[in-house]
C-alpha cells in the first residue's frame, strides 16, 4: 500500500509522462533485470504490477475525462502477452489530458480488437507486445481492416523484427499519447463537421 501510494502521489505531483520516465519505469527495468540475472523475485515482480496498476487505475479515475464512446481510443496485448502496465500508464496519460480510452487487457485476440474498433468506430488503437508473437503481427492485418479512418499503432519491444501490414510504431509512451491524443481530436473535429 505504502508503494502504490506513493506511485499515486508522484503521478498527481509530476503528472503519468514524467513520473513513468523517472520513476516507475526504471523500478520495473530493474526489477525485469534482476529476475533475469538471478532467477529470483518474482513475487517481487507481481506485487510491483498490482500497486502499479492500481495506481494508474485510481489516478486515471479521479480525473474528468469524457465518458468512453464510440470514437474513443482502444488498447490492448496481444493474443499472448501477459504485459500490459504500459498501457495502464497510456490510459492515465490521456486521462489528463481528458480523451477517453477503453483498456481490453492482456491476451486479447486480434479478431476481438478488430469488432470492438468496427463496432465502436475507434479512432485509434495501441496494441502492445513485450514478447515477439507472430500471432499478433498476423492478427494486426484484420485489426487494420476494422475501418478505414483507424489510426493503428503498435508499441513495446516484442514488435522488434516482425513484419507487419502498416501500423505506426511508438517509441516511447509520450509519442503513443500525442499520437492517439491527435487520432481522437482528429476524429471528434471532422464528428462535428461532416459525416464520417
Ligand atoms: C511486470 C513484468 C511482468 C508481469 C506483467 C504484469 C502486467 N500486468 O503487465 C508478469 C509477472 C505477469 C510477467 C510475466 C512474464 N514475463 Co515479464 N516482465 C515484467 C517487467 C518487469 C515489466 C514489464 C513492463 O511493464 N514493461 C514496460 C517498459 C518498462 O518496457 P520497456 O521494454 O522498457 O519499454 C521500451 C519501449 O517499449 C519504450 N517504451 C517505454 N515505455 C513505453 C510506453 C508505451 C505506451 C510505448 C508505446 C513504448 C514505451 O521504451 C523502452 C525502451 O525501448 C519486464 C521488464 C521490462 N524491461 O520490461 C519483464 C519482462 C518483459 N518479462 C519477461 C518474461 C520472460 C516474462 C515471462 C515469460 C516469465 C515467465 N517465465 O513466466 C512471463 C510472460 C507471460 C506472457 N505470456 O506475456 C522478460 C521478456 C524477455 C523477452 N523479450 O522474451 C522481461 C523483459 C524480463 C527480463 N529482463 O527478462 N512479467
Amino acid at each position: 500500500m505504502a508503494v502504490e501510494d506513493s506511485i499515486v502521489a508522484a503521478l498527481r505531483e509530476r503528472g503519468t509522462l514524467v513520473a513513468w520516465e523517472e520513476i516507475v519505469r526504471p523500478v520495473l527495468v530493474s526489477v525485469g533485470e534482476h529476475w533475469q540475472r538471478s532467477g529470483a523475485g518474482i513475487e517481487i515482480e507481481h506485487l510491483l504490477t498490482q500497486a502499479v496498476t492500481t495506481a494508474f487505475v485510481r489516478h486515471a479515475a479521479e480525473l474528468p475525462t469524457e465518458p468512453v464512446q464510440d470514437n474513443s481510443v482502444l488498447m490492448a496485448g496481444g493474443p499472448q502477452e501477459e504485459h500490459i502496465i504500459a498501457l495502464h500508464a497510456a490510459r492515465a496519460a490521456l486521462a489528463e489530458r481528458g480523451v477517453p480510452a477503453r483498456l481490453l487487457g492482456p491476451r486479447t485476440p486480434m479478431t476481438a480488437l478488430a469488432t470492438a474498433a468496427r463496432r465502436t468506430r475507434a479512432a485509434g488503437v495501441l496494441v502492445w507486445l513485450s514478447i515477439p508473437d507472430p500471432s499478433a503481427a498476423q492478427g494486426l492485418a484484420t485489426v487494420r481492416a476494422a475501418h478505414r479512418r483507424l489510426v493503428v499503432l503498435i508499441g513495446g519491444p516484442g514488435w522488434d523484427g516482425l513484419p507487419t501490414v502498416p501500423a505506426t510504431r511508438c517509441e516511447s509512451l509520450a509519442d503513443s499519447v500525442n499520437l492517439l491524443e491527435q487520432a481522437w481530436a482528429d476524429r471528434q473535429g471532422s464528428a462535428r463537421g461532416s459525416v464520417d
